[in-house]
C-alpha cells in the first residue's frame, strides 16, 4: 500500500494471554525510541466498531451463524482501517493493534472451521496489501488463560466456547507463526510476567534495531 510510513504492530494470543497486560510495555518501548503510538484494539478501535464488539462478544446474539460473524469482524475492521489505521500509518505514527487478521484465521478459521481461502478473500479485498510488520503471539496452555480471564471477569461469548475450539484456535495461531517466522514471534506467556517482559523487551529490540 502507498505512502505508508509508520510501522504496523499486532498482538494476538489466546484468552487471558495477558495481551491488555503487556501492550503498555511495548508503547512505552517504541515510545522510548521516538515513535509517535497509536494504540487501538480488534473487534473495536472506532465507534462503529466497539458497537459491533458488542454484538460479537454480548450474550445477546448467542448462536449466530459463523459466516455472519466473520463478515461483522471485517465489517468493523473495514472502518477502523479506515477511519484510524491507514490514516496514522500515513501520516508516521506507528500502530499497536490488540488483535487483528490473525484473530480471524485463528477463531473464525481455526476455531469455527471456515475455510481460511474465504478469509484469504476478504483480507485481501479489505486491506489490499496492508498486513501488520511484526506479530507477537502470546501463547500459553489453554488452562491457565482461562483460568486468568476468569479471575477477571465473566466470559463473554468466545470465553464461553469448549476447550476443544480453544485448541484449534492455539494450533491456528501456532501454524501461523511457523509459516510466518520472520513476521510473527512467539512468546511463551505461561512464565510469570516479568520473564514474559523480558522475552517481549528482546523481541522489539530486535525490531527496532532492524528498523533504523
Ligand atoms: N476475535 C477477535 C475473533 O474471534 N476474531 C477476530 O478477528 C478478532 C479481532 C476479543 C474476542 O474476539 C475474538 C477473540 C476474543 O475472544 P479480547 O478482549 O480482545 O476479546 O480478547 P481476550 O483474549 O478475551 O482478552 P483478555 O482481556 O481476556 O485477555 P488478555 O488481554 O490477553 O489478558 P489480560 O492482560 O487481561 O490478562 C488476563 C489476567 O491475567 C493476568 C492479568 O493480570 C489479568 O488478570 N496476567 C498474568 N498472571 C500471571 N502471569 C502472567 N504472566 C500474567 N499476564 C497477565
Amino acid at each position: 500500500m502507498n505512502e505508508i510510513k509508520g510501522k504496523f504492530i499486532t498482538v494476538e494470543g489466546g484468552e487471558g494471554a495477558g495481551k491488555s497486560t503487556n501492550l503498555d510495555i511495548i508503547k512505552q518501548l517504541l515510545e522510548r525510541a521516538g515513535h509517535p503510538v497509536l494504540y487501538t484494539r480488534e473487534p473495536g478501535g472506532t465507534p462503529l466498531g466497539e458497537e459491533v464488539r458488542d454484538l460479537l462478544l454480548g450474550h445477546k446474539h448467542d448462536g449466530m451463524a459463523d459466516e455472519a460473524e466473520l463478515l461483522l469482524m471485517f465489517g468493523a475492521r473495514a472502518e477502523h482501517l479506515s477511519r484510524k489505521i491507514i490514516p496514522a500509518l500515513r501520516e508516521g505514527t506507528w500502530v499497536l493493534c490488540d488483535r487483528f487478521t490473525d484473530a480471524t484465521y485463528a477463531y473464525q478459521g481455526g476455531g469455527r472451521g471456515i475455510d481460511p481461502k474465504r478469509i484469504q478473500i476478504l483480507e485481501q479485498w479489505v486491506q489490499q496489501d496492508l498486513r501488520p510488520d511484526l506479530t507477537l503471539i502470546l501463547d500459553l496452555p489453554i488452562e491457565v488463560g482461562l483460568e486468568r480471564a476468569g479471575k477477571r471477569s465473566a466470559p463473554d461469548r468466545f470465553e464461553s466456547e469448549a476447550h476443544n475450539f480453544f485448541q484449534k484456535v492455539r494450533e491456528t495461531y501456532l501454524d501461523i507463526a511457523k509459516n510466518n517466522p520472520k513476521r510473527v514471534k512467539v512468546i511463551d506467556a505461561s512464565l510469570p510476567l516479568t520473564q514474559v517482559q523480558s522475552q517481549i523487551k528482546t523481541v522489539m529490540g530486535n525490531f527496532l534495531a532492524a528498523c533504523i
